[in-house]
């Protein structure tokens, strides 16, 4: 029997996560010699390898000297951090990566905070050291303030650090070391990752972090166990959150090696399985011994932020794009979802239309795209952060933002989001003409703002936020001021006429397009709406 270490791997985006774990699974022998395997392999679905993120977090299991290693991947971009902390109760500790370049962005500060509050001690990983900007030690100073900022505790400030380039496939503990491979990491894995604290001697206890759906076995949760051992067959209770108890049976129990998942018999505590046979599992959930049902802490799950009203297509060109147009398919698509995804949610708001919360623009556009690409139909609204009430005081979500911008751009820049109610925290010159400056600004003023700020810094700006927290209601942003150009027309659009409304402002539409009368074209470079004509020819 292997012993087990658990670890996930968290960062900002892009800071290399997925390519580490290729390099991982591949140099620690885990795939046959003569296995071909894709670049970042765990970005397995099609959104996420087209796109090159990570947006759901998945586990492996690699095996090195008597060892068996379970790695979560877990995603970077912000509107899936409540993904990343649901994960960081299952592992005993985190493989932090942080660019040799970037430094710490506001995600890292998230997964940090988040890591640090649940008692972890990270090992800190450079990555991208081969980045002729590459500034290691910079870095590690830069990390080591966080962990101040953020009250880490002496064990968690005595940080052990690894510098590497995972597309390249190396890692040392020393700069000045040869490039050689990646198994430094896997060795301080084994040196400072601490053992399940649980006992196989126990009553059994495991509980679900993540929800899966298979056609013909039903719901799967993905589960650590905590306690006990769990064989196939077994009876088990499910303890709910609100203390529910229900006995059934494990119909199925799976293990994970590389990127397979296989059945397996039994599996003891520590490791991560994947079980089913329950109907009602949730995240959060326990699975314990029937005779001493007890259920683990609960997982606390964060509330989306915002929220935008999907609707059926009521426009004289229904029907021409999708095959599910109506308010039951999308409903029963919605509803499917939710299922598995815990961190949106849905409600009927009125005839035929839906209002789906998640975190963020992001978030609900790989869901709308998920649809499309699956042959739905429908309207989407403009994105609304959603307000809370706490004891009689209306609140809102903040984010923390970070921009890289040119020099020459800080002045406007810094203006425009004085408009949008941002706070400027800090602004520190970075060298090579460019300055960093951090703000705290409500989640509403950047709604939109991204492509203004791109022209505002000739495409030269980097800009990156995070959730912050809710605070009371602040009045008075500066909404987006333009107007739309309509059509008033129906027919087809006419190069001719969109290449002479340009002037008008931004084209929604191309040549040979279908318009109706009303239909909103383009975004007017005023203020007012205006009626236009693109289906004129010469
Ligand atoms: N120069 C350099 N580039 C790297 C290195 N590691 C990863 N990259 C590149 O960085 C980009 C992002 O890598 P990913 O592994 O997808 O990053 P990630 O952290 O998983 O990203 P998300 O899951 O979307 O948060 C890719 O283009 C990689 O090839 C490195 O060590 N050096
Ligand atoms: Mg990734």
């Amino acid at each position: 029997m292997k012993e087990i270490r658990n670890i996930a791997v968290i960062a900002h985006v892009d800071h290399g996560k997925t390519t580490l774990v290729d390099e991982l699974l591949k140099q620690s022998g885990t795939f046959d010699a003569h296995q071909k395997v894709d670049e970042r392999v765990m970005d397995s679905n099609d959104l996420e390898k087209e796109r090159g993120i990570t947006i759901l977090s998945k586990n492996t299991a690699i095996t090195y000297k008597d060892y068996k290693i379970n790695i979560i991947d877990t995603p970077g971009h912000a509107d899936f951090g409540g993904e990343v902390e649901r994960v960081l109760k299952m592992v005993d500790s985190v493989l932090l990566l942080v660019d040799a370049q970037e430094g710490v962005m506001p995600q890292t500060k998230f997964v940090v905070k988040k890591a640090l509050e649940l008692g972890l001690r990270p090992i800190v990983v450079v990555n991208k050291i081969d980045k002729p900007a590459a500034e290691p030690d910079r870095v590690v100073d830069e990390i080591f303030d966080l962990f101040v900022a953020l009250d880490a505790n002496e064990a968690q400030l005595d940080f052990p650090v690894v510098y590497a380039a995972a597309k390249n496939g190396y890692a040392k503990l020393d700069l000045n070391d040869p490039d050689e491979n990646i198994l430094p990491i896997l060795d301080t894995i084994l040196e400072h990752v601490p053992p399940s604290s649980g006992s196989v001697d126990n009553p059994l206890q495991l509980q679900v972090f993540t929800l899966d759906y298979d056609n013909f076995v039903g719901k799967i949760g993905i589960a650590r166990i905590f306690n006990g051992k769990i064989k196939k067959n077994q009876s088990v209770t499910l303890v709910k959150s609100n203390g529910e108890k229900t006995t059934g049976r494990i119909s199925k129990l799976i293990g994970f090696i590389g990127l397979d998942r296989i059945d397996i018999d039994e599996a003891v505590s520590g490791d991560i399985v994947a079980v089913a046979g329950f109907d009602t599992l949730d995240v959060g959930d326990t699975l314990a011994d029937p005779n001493n049902p007890v259920a683990l802490d609960p997982i606390h799950i964060e509330e989306p932020t915002l929220s935008v009203v999907m609707s059926v297509n009521d426009s004289p060109l229904a029907g021409t794009e999708g095959k599910f147009v109506t308010s039951n398919k999308i409903a029963e698509r919605l509803e499917a979802e939710m299922q598995t995804n815990i961190a949106m949610k849905y409600e009927s708001s009125g005839e035929g239309s839906f209002k789906v919360s998640g975190r963020g623009e992001l978030q609900i556009t790989i869901l709308a795209e998920n649809m499309r690409r699956e042959g739905f139909e429908f309207l989407l609204g403009r994105p609304e952060v959603i307000i809370k009430e706490e004891n009689g005081v209306k609140m809102e979500p903040f984010e923390h933002l970070v921009v890289d911008v040119p020099d020459d751009f800080t002045g406007v820049v810094i203006e425009k989001l004085g408009r949008k109610k941002a706070e400027m925290k800090s602004m520190t010159p970075t060298g090579d003409g460019q300055t960093r400056i951090e703000f705290e600004i409500p989640a509403r003023g950047l709604i939109g703002f991204r492509s203004q700020f791109l022209t505002d810094t000739k495409g030269e700006g980097v800009m990156n936020h995070s959730f912050l927290e809710y605070r009371p209601l602040s009045s008075g942003i500066e909404h987006r001021m333009n107007g739309a150009l309509v059509s008033m027309e129906n027919g087809e659009a006419s190069g001719f006429s969109i290449f002479n409304l340009q002037d008008r402002g931004v084209m929604f539409i191309k040549p040979q397009d279908k318009v109706y009368v009303g239909m909103i074209i383009g975004e007017h470079a005023r203020s007012n709406d205006l009626d236009v004509n693109p289906i004129k020819g010469k």
